[in-house]
């Protein structure tokens, strides 16, 4: 397997989460998010969305993370990503899209360069931009978490599901910008359940051979 990666990304953070988890190592191809590698044709003949991730398995190109990890699960089902009850598969995927399609896209780099080089948005508003999206969505996350017994160790039972390996990358760009995850208690208590074990700790940023 081959893993178009970048350390910040957190989409491709989630990826590298869930490959530790299946206890596999694929090669790295590292694209340079800020000196716009997802845009060399190269990249975009791989991914024509130019964006990272990227996994290579045989003749298969994988795009998406949550395509990716879900096949992974599928192909690798040990340990499973997703509880087996459908009503528990559902509330797994909810909050793992609620990082995934709700908070995390509006946040993308992408975005970021075209509020501050297009619309003019200044480093401040871009910040505070960034910062509302998060804290707009752990709100809600927070608010889930908090109020459904099945929340347990994890954000879902007592082992990792989608749901931590979409949250906790989430939590980084938060500390990113300074935000105070305690805010958040049931959040920053995942999160520290989750970054003791060694496949979210060994995926975080500041420890992939690209990190600046
Ligand atoms: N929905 C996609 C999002 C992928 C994505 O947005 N990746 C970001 C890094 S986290 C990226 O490549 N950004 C490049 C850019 O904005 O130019 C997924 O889950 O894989």
């Amino acid at each position: 397997m081959k893993l178009y990666n970048y350390f910040r990304s957190s989409a491709a953070y989630r990826v590298r989460i869930a490959l530790n988890l299946k206890g596999l190592q694929p090669e790295n191809v590292f694209i340079h998010l800020l000196k716009n590698e997802q845009q060399a044709q190269d990249y975009l003949s791989v991914n024509p969305q130019g964006l990272v991730p990227t996994l290579v398995d045989g003749d298969e190109v994988l795009t998406q993370s949550l395509a990716i990890i879900e096949y992974l699960d599928e192909t690798h089902p040990a340990p499973p990503l997703l509880p087996k009850a459908p009503a528990d598969r559902a509330r797994v995927r909810a909050l793992a899209l609620a990082v995934a399609c709700d908070i995390h896209p509006i946040d993308n780099l992408r975005v970021l360069r075209y509020i501050t080089r297009v619309l003019g948005a200044s480093d401040e508003q871009k910040d505070a931009w960034y910062e509302h999206w998060i804290r707009l969505g752990f709100d809600a996350i927070e608010a889930r978490l908090a109020s459904d017994p099945r929340t347990g160790r994890f954000c879902h039972g007592d082992t990792p599901t989608l749901a931590d390996i979409c949250l906790i990358p989430q939590c980084a760009n938060a500390r990113r910008v300074k935000m105070n995850i305690d805010e958040f208690p049931t959040i920053a208590r995942i999160e520290r359940e989750a970054n003791a074990l060694s496949a979210f700790a060994d995926a975080a940023p500041a420890r992939q051979p690209d990190a600046a």
